[in-house]
């Protein structure tokens, strides 16, 4: 291995990050991309990482020291690189005064975040804090916080107590204006346990919006014997993802603390908002539109969604009719270029990235991902048959039964109450039930989408996911 990783970083470098939510994504992506700023440059950046539920992660890395494998898969090839920066693996719910004192230990200067979408517990269609949220009453009425505003509003104050200048809030999930949601949604829990320290995070917190991007599947029983047997040895937590990635952060530190991340390949930009943009509308939006369609026609991976003409033709068109035209590229970048570079990177077949994974969570990808551009579109007078047909496979998808009469396995903080509307009506009328879910489509574009959706849907239940994609522009 000729890179970074192949050279140490200090080995006495201090913690200098909590990071919350300590998935496969971060283990691939920010990690091994702030071990290679301090191979670089050096600096305190050793990283604790949090699970804000499970054990699961903690009890795999920590007999193993926290050093683990990201390993690249290249469509000729495969890289393991050893990552050694991680030097804790804390679980929430177990010791949270463990994490508190984490996370107000004055070496720390930055807590990350890739807590999933519904881990800020905001309202998707508005982006506002859902004060009814049940982890938010635990952070405002139980002993401890539970959620991860909670935590850093509650670690904060301690801070604040302390004397002690707050952390950089540094958001790596994919929402748009991720910083100035991660922002708005931790001042409204602040506000509401003590205004004055809503005030002082105000003026002296720090929240860059960043677009993080990397393809890392869930890290499979398979993989774990695959990875073993290319190094040699066991390790009970591998990562696996692609060779590309892409960071952009807003260049807004507190104190201007931070890993020397722009030495390594990092853009540190004034405003991340194109390149997020193009990110969540581009490839999330794609994406998600063939997670769900990809699903209904049988499909297991994107890759073999990519592989079938008919899914190739349309998403190919999905972009340059209904996605491109509505977007600002960011400074120098050729948007067609991008999604030329997005449908090779869907079609590396070393990356098994299951159609299910993908579709999780929809209530809170939709609005961002594709209802976004869909706005847009319908003000611009542009027809989105494609992404009228994403939303109809959404629906149906959550309606709980494949088109081979099958259950789905649908998971989504809002799976019951989608189902229990689709039960309630029949055919095409679930579309208009649907759409009454607030939190998903705001009254105004519910009304706009109706006719569109419905029609959609309607091929759907006539024709079938992989004929509706066809006639939608697929090949
Ligand atoms: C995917 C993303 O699971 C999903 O919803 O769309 O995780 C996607 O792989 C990443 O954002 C790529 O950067």
């Amino acid at each position: 291995m000729s890179d970074a990783a192949s050279t140490r970083p200090p080995a006495d470098a201090g913690v200098g990050i909590v990071h919350l939510g300590i998935g496969a994504f971060f283990r691939a992506f920010g990690i091994p991309w702030i071990r290679e700023a301090m191979v670089a440059s050096g600096g305190d950046w050793g990283v604790v990482g949090v699970s804000l539920r499970s054990p699961a992660v903690r009890d795999q890395l920590k007999p193993q020291n926290c050093v683990y494998n990201a390993v690249e898969l290249g469509p000729d090839g495969e890289t393991a690189r050893q990552i050694d920066i991680l030097r804790d693996v804390l679980v929430a719910p177990e010791d949270p005064d463990a994490l508190l004192s984490a996370m107000v230990h004055p070496n720390v200067r930055i807590v990350s975040l890739t807590i999933t979408e519904k881990g800020y517990c905001h309202n998707p269609a508005t982006g506002k804090l859902d004060l009814t949220h049940p982890d938010i009453r635990v952070d405002l009425e139980g002993s401890f916080p539970k959620s991860a505003p909670g935590y850093i509003v509650r670690a904060l104050e301690l801070r604040r107590a302390a004397g002690r200048a707050p952390f950089t809030v540094l958001t790596c999930d994919n929402l748009p204006d991720n910083g100035a949601l991660a922002r708005g949604v931790i001042l409204d829990l602040a506000h509401e346990i003590d205004p004055g320290l809503a005030d002082w995070i105000r003026a002296k917190g720090r929240f860059p919006g960043t677009m993080v991007d990397r393809i890392v599947p869930a890290t499979k029983p398979e993989d774990i014997a695959h990875v073993e047997q290319l190094i040699g040895h066991h390790d009970a937590a591998p990562v696996m993802h692609e060779p590309f990635r892409q960071w952009v952060i807003e260049d807004d530190f507190v104190g201007s603390q931070r890993p020397d991340l722009g030495a390594v390949g990092v853009q540190l930009v004034a405003d991340v908002t194109p390149y997020e943009h193009m990110k969540l509308r581009m490839l999330n939006g794609t994406h998600s539109s063939m997670a769900y369609l990809g699903y209904l026609a049988g499909h297991e991976t994107i890759a073999e969604v990519a592989a079938d003409p008919v899914f190739a033709a349309f998403v190919k068109r999905l972009w340059r009719e209904e996605i491109i035209p509505a977007l600002d590229p960011p400074p120098g970048v050729d948007l067609q270029a991008y999604a030329d570079q997005l449908f090779a990177r869907y079609s590396n077949p070393a990356i098994r990235h299951l159609t299910w994974q993908i579709a999780m969570d929809g209530s809170q990808k939709l609005p961002q991902r594709i209802l976004s551009t869909l706005g847009e579109n319908l003000n611009a007078g542009r027809p989105s048959p494609g992404l009228m047909l994403a939303v109809a496979a959404w629906m149906r998808y959550v309606g709980g039964t494949d088109e081979r009469g099958n259950p789905i396995d649908v998971q989504d903080p809002l799976a019951a109450t989608l189902r229990k509307l689709s039960d309630g009506a029949e055919g095409t009328d679930k579309v208009r039930a649907l759409l009454t879910v607030r939190e998903v489509f705001p009254a105004e574009l519910a009304t706009r989408l109706e006719e569109g959706v419905t029609e959609a849907y309607g091929m759907l239940l006539a024709a079938g996911a992989r004929q509706a994609v066809a006639a939608a522009g697929g090949a």
